[in-house]
């Protein structure tokens, strides 16, 4: 069956600043020109896109600690979490094209300000939850998760452009899928809140249908809460995604990947995606940039219907001789 008629609201956050390497920024525009829009309204969806958000250059961005780019990246996601909060309160189901991961802030926050409590499920080759204490690296897209977590509150040193960011996310409403690179700041973190984590490793245990159904279990144990996917392109498996800033060996197939994303749609529960870190320039090749703008979009339109059994509407008239 085609999937129920959704209305989708997106926004593109042409923003790199979360870390070190040019070329993030045009995630969303190559996105877009892959069709998305377009194969979106194919399969049953109403789209109103809401265009990019513009950043300003941030001067005298000086490092707090080992931090990076504080100021640029509370700028950017305070704009983003008003943009993603305008797009829910419209009544769509959010989809956000980044940019860095770093953008999870906004998009997070502006998700959980329309009022409810949210569950987070994080895909991801990396956990994004080093604080600006334990970041080995002081790139922000591997700390988001830390300024949202309220078990973490009291660990957030004060930074600037970051005062509006307030914990919204229960460590108990997180999980994460296709971990293989995790600090050691961030293992203890994710060992101390009990956070629900479904590494390579579980992965191939219990291959991904059983990953899907036990991160349902946990996240369906009380009420239903909507549902924040966010997807950083880098947990596909490089051979699959190769156009990305932090690619790492032994990640998820396209067809796990995918099926990750046809599974959330069936819960009919996801307010909003998030599809972060595709770098063009990255890409060593044309065919490397395709290949990775192609699983992008894909897992975009699998959130939102698309089955690889295919479908049909229900007005189909078979066509007679
Ligand atoms: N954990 C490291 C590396 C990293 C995180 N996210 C990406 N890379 N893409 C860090 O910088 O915190
Ligand atoms: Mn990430
Ligand atoms: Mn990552």
């Amino acid at each position: 069956a085609l999937g129920q008629l959704r209305s989708v609201g997106l926004i593109g956050a042409p923003f790199s600043k979360g870390q070190a390497r040019d070329g993030v920024q045009l995630g969303p525009d190559l996105i877009r020109t892959a069709g998305l829009v377009h194969r979106l309204r194919e399969q049953g969806c109403e789209v109103k896109d809401y265009g990019n958000l513009t950043f300003e250059d941030v001067s005298n961005d000086e490092p707090i600690g080992n931090t990076k780019s504080p100021r640029a990246v509370g700028r950017a996601n305070q704009q983003l979490a008003n943009a993603v909060q305008r797009v829910k309160s419209d009544g769509h189901t959010c989809v956000m094209l980044g940019g860095d991961h770093s953008l999870a802030i906004g998009s997070i926050h502006g998700h959980a300000a329309c009022g409810s409590e949210l569950s987070v499920v994080w895909v991801d080759a990396h956990a994004d939850i080093n604080t600006p204490l334990t970041t080995p690296t002081g790139n922000i897209h591997g700390q988001p998760m830390s300024y949202l977590i309220h078990e973490l509150h009291t660990k957030i040193p004060v930074l600037p452009d970051f005062s509006w960011i307030k914990p919204c996310i229960a460590a108990k409403d997180i999980v994460y899928i296709g971990l293989r690179d995790v600090d050691p700041g961030e293992h203890y973190i994710l060992k101390h809140l009990g956070i629900k984590t479904f590494s390579m490793t579980e992965v191939d245990r219990l291959g991904i249908a059983k990953v899907m159904e036990q991160t349902c279990d946990h996240i369906f144990s009380k009420v239903k809460k909507p549902i924040h996917l966010s997807y950083d392109i880098d947990a596909l498996d490089p051979s699959v995604t190769p156009a990305t800033g932090t690619p790492v060996v032994g990640g998820l197939t396209y067809r796990e990947g995918v099926y990750i994303t046809e599974h959330i749609c069936q819960t009919g529960l996801l307010s909003a995606v998030d599809i972060v870190e595709v770098n063009p320039k990255q890409g060593r090749t044309e065919e490397e940039v395709r290949s990775t703008v192609n699983a992008a979009v894909d897992l975009v339109l699998s959130c939102f219907g698309r089955v690889r059994e295919g479908s049909h509407q229900n007005d189909y008239k078979m066509p007679e001789p």
